[in-house]
C-alpha cells in the first residue's frame, strides 16, 4: 500500500503549533523507549506506547532508563515539572531524523504526545498485526496543550446497555484525539447499570432491564474499579452519573419504598421521560441518596459526582430545589464535586458545583446563566452540536431529532465560549458530547454516530478557536479515515468529507 505522506501532519485535534522540518525519524528494530533516570512516573506512558507500537513494527521496543539525554535512535520521554509553559496536559514534541524526544510537565502530557506520535505513523500502525513496511515518523516540532481542561463524553449506558470490552475500547478511542473524561449514564428509568452493595435490587432487579425489552446488564464493582483503572491510566477520569430526582424508575420499581405511594411497578422499557420521581419529602430517600453517593465516592477517585437532575417533570419546583441542596450537602459531605444539568440552576449553588449545559432552548439556557452566575462552571454540551444521538440527516437511520439534524459541520463548528448568553470562557470548564442510547443497540450503531462527530468536539475541546476552520478541518478529518479503519471504527462516511 502506498504511504502518502499528507504535505501538513494532518493532526486531530490540531496543535497549537506546528514547524514541520525535512526527512524523516524510522523506528527500526533497534529502537528503545527511554526515560530519564528521574523520569520513573513516565514508565507507564511508555509501557502504553510500546504496547501500541509492537503488535503492527513486531519490534521489541524496549522501555528503558538512561543517563543523558535520548541517544541515536531513540524515543525519548522527558518529564519537566518545573516548565509552566507545557501546562498539566501540554507536550512539546521533537521529531529528528535520528531520535524523537518528548517533553511534557506531566505522565498525562506524554501520554497526550504519544497519541500525537501514533497519528503521525502509518495508519497501520493501528492495525492491530504485523506489517512489514518502514515506519516512518516525519520530522517536526510540535507545541501543543488545550484550550479547556474539560473535554468528554457521555454515554447512556442506561437505555442499552454496554459491557466492560466495549467500554475499554471506546476509551482508547477517546484517548487518541485527547478527550480526558468519559461521563457514564449509569442509571435512569429503564436501568441501573452498577452494584450498589447497600441496595443489591437496583443492579439485580433493576439493571435487569433495558430500551425495547433486551436483557440489561450492570456492572459489579470490581468491573468498575477495572473500568476507573484502565482510563486513568490513558489519562481519562471516569465521571459516574446517577441521575436524580426524575429519571428512576428502575430504582422505585427494585425498591418500591422509594415511591411516593410505596406501589410494586413493574420494570419499564419505553422511551419517554419525566414520569418518574423519587421521594422528595420521605426520609428513606436520604438514606437512599447518601448509600449511593458513598459507594459510588469511594470508587471514583476523580473529584466529581454527576447527580443528573434533568428533566424532572414528575417533581414540583419548590421540591426539586430543596432535594438539590441535600444532594449538594450529601456528595460534598463524600468529598466530591456536585454536577448537574443544567436544570440544578434552579437550586442554591455553592462554590465548586459545576453545571452541564444542554438544552438549547433560551428559557433553559437561562438556567446554566443562573448556574454561572452563582459561580458554577459550566460543561457545554448544547444539544445542537454536542447531542451524537441526533440524526445526522433525513437518512440516517439511527438516532433522534429532537434537537433536529447534527452534521458533521454543525458538530464541529460552534465555540462554547460564545453558547450561552452570560457564560463565557472564564466560566467555561470546557465541553462533552453526549449519546443517549434510546436507539443505540451495539457498540457499532455507538460508534457510527459518535464517528465522526465525536473527533470534531475533541478538538473544539483542545484546540484553540483561532486558527480553527471547517476547510482545513474537513481536510484533516478526512486523512483519518485509514487510521479509523485501522481500528475498525463503524464511521460514518459523511459525503462532505474528502476522505482517504
Ligand atoms: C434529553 S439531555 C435527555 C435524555 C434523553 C435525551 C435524548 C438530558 C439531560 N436529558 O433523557 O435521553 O434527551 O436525546
Amino acid at each position: 500500500m502506498a504511504d502518502r505522506a499528507p504535505a501538513f501532519p494532518a493532526i486531530v485535534p490540531k496543535p497549537l503549533a506546528v514547524a514541520p522540518g525535512r526527512g524523516a525519524f524510522e523506528l527500526t528494530r533497534d529502537t528503545r523507549i527511554v526515560l530519564g533516570r528521574d523520569d520513573a512516573a513516565a514508565r507507564p506512558v511508555g509501557r502504553l506506547l510500546a504496547e501500541t507500537l509492537r503488535p503492527a513494527t513486531g519490534f521489541r521496543l524496549p522501555v528503558a532508563t538512561v543517563r543523558g539525554a535520548p541517544a541515536d535512535g531513540d524515543v525519548g520521554l522527558v518529564l519537566r515539572p518545573a516548565d509552566r509553559a507545557l501546562g498539566d496536559e501540554g507536550y512539546r514534541l521533537t521529531v529528528e531524523p535520528r531520535r524523537v524526544v518528548l517533553v511534557a510537565r506531566t505522565p498525562a502530557g506524554l501520554f497526550r504526545g504519544t497519541q500525537t506520535l501514533r497519528q503521525l505513523l502509518p495508519a497501520t500502525i493501528d492495525a492491530g498485526r504485523r506489517r512489514r513496511r518502514p515506519w516512518h515518523v516525519p520530522v517536526l516540532t510540535i507545541h501543543d496543550r488545550p484550550r479547556f481542561a474539560w473535554r468528554g463524553m457521555m454515554l447512556d449506558v442506561a437505555r442499552h446497555f454496554f459491557g466492560v470490552a466495549e467500554i475499554e475500547r471506546l476509551i482508547d478511542l477517546l484517548a487518541l484525539y485527547k478527550l480526558n473524561r468519559l461521563h457514564l449514564h449509569l442509571s435512569d428509568d429503564q436501568g441501573w447499570r452498577i452494584a450498589i452493595a447497600k441496595w443489591p435490587r437496583l443492579a439485580t432487579h433493576g439493571g435487569s432491564s433495558e430500551v425495547g425489552g433486551g436483557k440489561g446488564g450492570y456492572y459489579t464493582q470490581a468491573q468498575y474499579e477495572g473500568l476507573v483503572r484502565y482510563a486513568a491510566a490513558r489519562y481519562v477520569t471516569v465521571v459516574p452519573e446517577i441521575d436524580m430526582p426524575g429519571h428512576v424508575h428502575a430504582a422505585l420499581s427494585s425498591y418500591p419504598k422509594l415511591a411516593c405511594d410505596g406501589k410494586p411497578s413493574p420494570l419499564y422499557t419505553g422511551i419517554d421521560v419525566g414520569f418518574s420521581s423519587l421521594c422528595i419529602d420521605k426520609p428513606v430517600t436520604y438514606d437512599f441518596v447518601s448509600d449511593v453517593v458513598g459507594e459510588l465516592a469511594r470508587l471514583t477517585p476523580g473529584p466529581w459526582i454527576h447527580i443528573g437532575g434533568d428533566e424532572a417533570m414528575a417533581t414540583k419546583t419548590a421540591e426539586y430545589v430543596r432535594f438539590i441542596g441535600r444532594v449538594q450537602s450529601i456528595v460534598e459531605s463524600y468529598g466530591k464535586r456536585m454536577i448537574g444539568w443544567e436544570e440544578i440552576g434552579r437550586a442554591r449553588l455553592r462554590g465548586g458545583a459545576v453545571v452541564q449545559h444542554w438544552n438549547t432552548d433560551p428559557a433553559k439556557s437561562a438556567l446554566s446563566t443562573r448556574a454561572a452566575q452563582q459561580g458554577a462552571k459550566v460543561i457545554m454540551s448544547p444539544a445542537a452540536h454536542a447531542y451524537l444521538d441526533m440524526k445526522y440527516d433525513a437518512s440516517t437511520s439511527l438516532g433522534l431529532q429532537w434537537a433536529g439534524y447534527t452534521s458533521v459541520q454543525d458538530a464541529y463548528a460552534w465555540d462554547p465560549a460564545r453558547t450561552v448568553p452570560g457564560v463565557g470562557a472564564g466560566d467555561v470548564l470546557g465541553v462533552e458530547a453526549a449519546l443517549w442510547s434510546e436507539t443505540v443497540q451495539s457498540i457499532r450503531d455507538a460508534e457510527y454516530l459518535a464517528f465522526p462527530r465525536l473527533i470534531g468536539i475533541a478538538e473544539i475541546g483542545w484546540s484553540p478557536a483561532r486558527g480553527r476552520s471547517w476547510a482545513d478541518y474537513r481536510q484533516r478529518l478526512g486523512a483519518q479515515a485509514p487510521l479509523l479503519d485501522s481500528l475498525r471504527v463503524n464511521f460514518y462516511r459523511a459525503p462532505e468529507i474528502p476522505w482517504r
